[in-house]
């Protein structure tokens, strides 16, 4: 090995040409290793690749390459969740075509992914918006459709008067419209919807089972499907004397039911509120129009929870009352009030100050008052009060007659089960009922770029599936994005076909699915993008689902994974998932990749590439390069273009490699948590590259060219490297195994110390074949120690080491655990209370040879500054202390 410089810019495009030719990455269906499928969380073709993209496609590369190296048939593919807005956005901004976009997008992409050296089988890449891809997801639909799984209902929706579309309840903020700003309107759509709510218990039990999952995901899932165990209670009207109107409602009706979990608190209601949209809120409003404002305003506040729960509690009182299911003569008044949904329970609720904190708000707001009826262990009955803190904790019952002294569990079931015997009108009082927060998914989007939804309209006819045989529904090429709206809906033809029902002409469903949908089963086509004729293929599911490591970002802890499952699920009764009941084994949230940010005068963002820094002591300042005027350095935050801290992975690639910018994300923190990019640690990584380049010099230089025999016997010198060989392997290995990616990376920079270390103590003439043969083991080791992380200088350091074939297609090594036995020891050293080093040393000195030993240490002698020892202080097994 000659060269003093490994060259990563000539390297690394040569040996992705080698692996690319060789197909080496490609992997067929009926291969008969045993399987392991990982995937990354597909990306949106935004444009470029950012450095979140690189943490994250490099974490599933080093598995991948690890489990290939372990013998396993490894399925790791790519693709584009290609459909969605942005794209539609920026053809209206460029005149151009959402496909055209896209498609570039997906070029430039699918380019710097190839230039990261990742092990990706990309004979499989499917992008949701090609028809190859879409048409198999429109029969998807088709068949949850004739199960029952797929809907139609008319349901209220935000709309937004300016982008013309449906937003989802996060989207509104503060009644107006994410975007555009606009106010949001409630629109009364018919939409179609998938039945996720009839899998939720499945869903939450599911969430047993999946002990390779943040326990953090799985907790976000069982909050969102939120089962509660509940009752429903009627409360009878009573007819109202006050006034006129509400008179009138309570002729028409007779009671409200609301939903409680807690009917234990019973004794303490002091109101019953519902909905702006529950039909009695409508019945009142009638004939009183300072209700139907006070309606007309809780609809613009909109739905959403996060407004919900920050929006004062407003209520109006319709003058109604009721009867406490208890006692006759209790009246308890009817409010409409903001903080009750419509779509949850029944859409009323009574309301018990004293134990729910919305409750106790909006009591205290209109002088309601409270009554606690639980009392905490460690408060006294008879003082026990609540002001404005609600107690939603354990006790025992008070102030609640026949409850009174038990326990909540006790005191809800004495509730229930009297309740149920109790009658109002003929049916029992009360029912229970679980109920789940999930809702059922509203999948129509009033938007082009998506998938169409394979449906017919025909006046005769009404819903009509299109034929099987009839799809794909292909999107029209030629549409516009002059106009707001949706663009399939004005074409000039599209929309109108014969029915295939009764030929008479009818349209097509123009609203498109939400782009969820696609990248709900995206990882089923992967294991058999070839099939043309069907979703799936019911082997290849059999044999490669469920992808045993699924890795990609915390944002989708809800929504996606829930949709993924939920598909899992659906598919299944549909026969297109075999037996799969999870689609992911295993998941890993990585966390992101964050960066100083910087101001100049004016405030404004600067961009680091922009920047030169000076350091003095600790102080570290930064200039603009062209101008040299100073810019404030600020806190560390997520790389974002708005903050213009990002890092183009492009610029990176090109001056240091791609082994330098994969190596250096996984460096530093615990891959779940964010890591810093910094100049100088992208620097540092980039010397480990050459270092790693020299010491595999360094050692096969120590080997000799010929490959000896296994001696027999190893002095301490051979001894001593084997032994750091084999250390650092299995270490390494379960690491990697534990996805404890830093770790891995620590173990290999200690190895090439202990390795250059070794190799600078031996004395040439002390070179015996137990040496050479340490030596070349050693280098082997090492390459396939990193190779995971640093493809191409493994293969480069592997050639010049002439050994022979790929390094990607090596085995992982075997490690001798015998020769790891620990006969050492590593002790802090402190001088003066203050560690100021580690000392390894066997397990068998005597403390006169640690006491020396400790003393010699450079470190000591450099904290001593001269200073005479006055004593040193061992501690068996645990610590030095020097004393001077
Ligand atoms: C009386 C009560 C007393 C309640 C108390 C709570 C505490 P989960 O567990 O999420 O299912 N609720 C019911 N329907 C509602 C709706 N449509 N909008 C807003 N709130 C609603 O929550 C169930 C509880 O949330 C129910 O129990 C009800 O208030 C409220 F000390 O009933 B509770
Ligand atoms: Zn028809």
């Amino acid at each position: 090995m000659d060269q003093e410089r490994y060259n990563a810019r000539e390297a690394e495009p040569k040996w992705q040409k080698i692996w690319e030719d060789a197909a080496l990455f490609q992997t067929g269906n009926g291969d008969s290793r045993p399987k392991y499928y990982v995937l990354e969380m597909f990306p949106y073709p935004s444009g470029r690749i950012h450095m979140g993209h690189v943490r994250n496609y490099t974490m599933g590369d080093v598995i991948a390459r690890y489990k290939r190296a372990k013998g396993f048939g490894v399925l790791h593919p790519m693709g584009w969740d290609a459909f969605g807005m942005p794209a539609e956005n920026a053809a209206m901004q460029n005149k151009s075509h959402p496909a055209e976009w896209t498609y570039a997008n997906i070029a430039t992409m699918r380019a710097q992914l190839k230039s990261m050296g990742l092990s990706l089988d990309w004979s499989r890449e499917i992008a949701t918006c090609d028809v190859a891809y879409y048409r198999h997801e429109q029969r998807l639909f088709l068949d949850l459709l004739d199960h029952g799984f797929a809907y139609r209902k008319q349901s209220k929706v935000n709309w937004d008067p300016v982008d013309c579309t449906v937003l989802a309840n996060e989207q509104v903020i503060d009644g107006r419209g994410w975007r555009s700003g606009a106010l949001v309107e409630q629109r009364e759509l018919t939409q179609w919807f998938l039945k996720i709510g009839a899998f939720a218990d499945d869903l939450l039990s599911g969430l047993d089972t999946l002990t390779r999952w943040p326990e953090k995901v799985r907790l976000m899932q069982a909050n969102w499907i939120g089962r509660s165990e509940g009752l429903l209670v009627r409360f009878a009207l009573a007819p109202v004397q006050t006034s006129q109107e509400s008179d009138s409602v309570s002729d028409a009706v007779s009671e409200v039911e609301v939903y409680t979990t807690r009917p234990d608190t019973l004794f303490g209601a002091k109101f019953i509120a519902i909905a702006a949209d529950h039909p009695l809120a409508a019945a009142c409003a009638e004939n009183n129009p300072e209700l139907a404002d006070f309606i007309a305003e809780c609809r613009r506040m909109g739905t959403s929870v996060a407004v919900l729960e920050t929006a004062e509690k407003k209520g109006y009182d319709t003058g109604l009352r009721v009867h406490h299911p208890f006692d006759e003569n209790w009246l308890l008044p009817v409010y409409v009030a903001n903080f009750v949904l419509m779509d949850y329970g029944t859409g009323a609720i009574f309301g018990c100050p004293a134990h729910d904190q919305r409750d106790l708000d909006f009591a205290n707001a209109y002088g309601l008052g409270n009554q606690p009826v639980v009392c905490p262990p460690d408060q006294d009955p008879a003082t026990f009060v609540i002001t404005d803190k609600a107690y939603d904790g354990d006790g025992t019952l008070i102030h609640s007659r026949f409850l009174d002294g038990m326990t909540i569990p006790a005191a809800k079931e004495a509730v229930a089960k009297r309740l149920e015997e109790q009658t109002l009108g003929n049916a029992p009082q009360a029912q229970r009922k679980i109920n789940f927060r999930l809702r059922d998914w509203g999948i129509s989007r009033q938007r082009y770029w998506g998938c169409p939804i394979p449906i017919i309209h025909c006046e005769d006819c009404g819903i009509v599936p299109v034929p099987r045989a009839d799809l794909p529904v292909v999107l029209p090429k030629d549409v516009s994005f002059d106009e707001p709206g949706n663009p399939l809906d004005r074409h000039p033809t599209w929309k109108y076909v014969a029915c295939p029902q009764c030929g008479k002409a009818a349209r097509r469903e123009t609203d498109t699915m939400d782009t969820f949908v696609d990248s709900s089963w995206y990882f089923t086509r992967f294991t058999d993008p070839w099939n043309a004729g069907d979703p799936t293929t019911p082997e290849a599911i059999a044999h490669w689902l469920p992808v045993d490591q699924y890795i990609g970002g915390i944002e989708h802890a809800i929504l996606h994974l829930l949709y993924a499952r939920f598909f899992t699920r659906a598919m299944q009764a549909t026969g297109q998932m075999g037996e799969v009941r999870e689609p992911f084994a295993g998941l890993f949230t990585q966390g992101m990749v964050v960066h100083e940010t910087y101001r100049d005068k004016a405030g404004a963002w600067v961009n680091p590439g922009q920047l030169r820094f000076e350091t003095q002591g600790n102080e570290r300042r930064a200039f603009l390069l062209d101008s040299g005027e100073e810019v404030a350095i600020g806190p560390i935050e997520k790389m974002s273009k708005s903050k213009r801290n990002t890092v183009d992975p492009d610029e990176i690639i090109s001056t240091y490699g791609a082994d330098t910018a994969r190596w250096f994300v996984l460096t530093g923190s615990p891959p779940e948590r964010d890591v810093i990019w910094t100049e100088e640690g992208v620097q540092g990584a980039s010397k480990f590259v050459q270092r790693l380049w020299r010491l595999v010099g360094e050692l096969m230089q120590a080997a000799g060219s010929e490959e000896p025999a296994e001696p027999a016997v190893f002095g301490p010198a051979a001894s001593a490297i084997r032994k750091a060989s084999h250390g650092a392997l299995i270490k390494v290995e379960s690491d990697i195994e534990r996805l404890h990616f830093n770790t891995a990376i620590a173990t290999i920079h200690d190895l090439a110390n202990k390795l250059s270390a070794s190799i600078g103590a031996i004395e040439s003439e002390e070179i015996g074949a137990d040496v050479r043969f340490a030596c070349r083991e050693a280098a082997s080791i090492l390459i396939r120690l990193f190779a995971p992380m640093m493809p191409h200088l493994a293969e480069e350091c592997w050639a010049a080491a002439s050994f022979a074939g790929l390094a990607a297609q090596m085995p992982w090594p075997d490690a001798d655990p015998s020769l790891v036995v620990e006969d050492e020891m590593t002790l802090p050293v402190q001088v003066n209370g203050r560690k100021r080093a580690d000392l390894t040393i066997a397990r068998e000195a005597s403390e006169a040879e640690i006491q020396a030993a400790a003393a010699a240490l450079e470190a000591v002698q450099k904290a001593l500054e001269g200073k005479p020892v006055k004593k040193i202080i061992v501690v068996p097994r645990r610590i030095v202390n020097v004393v001077a």
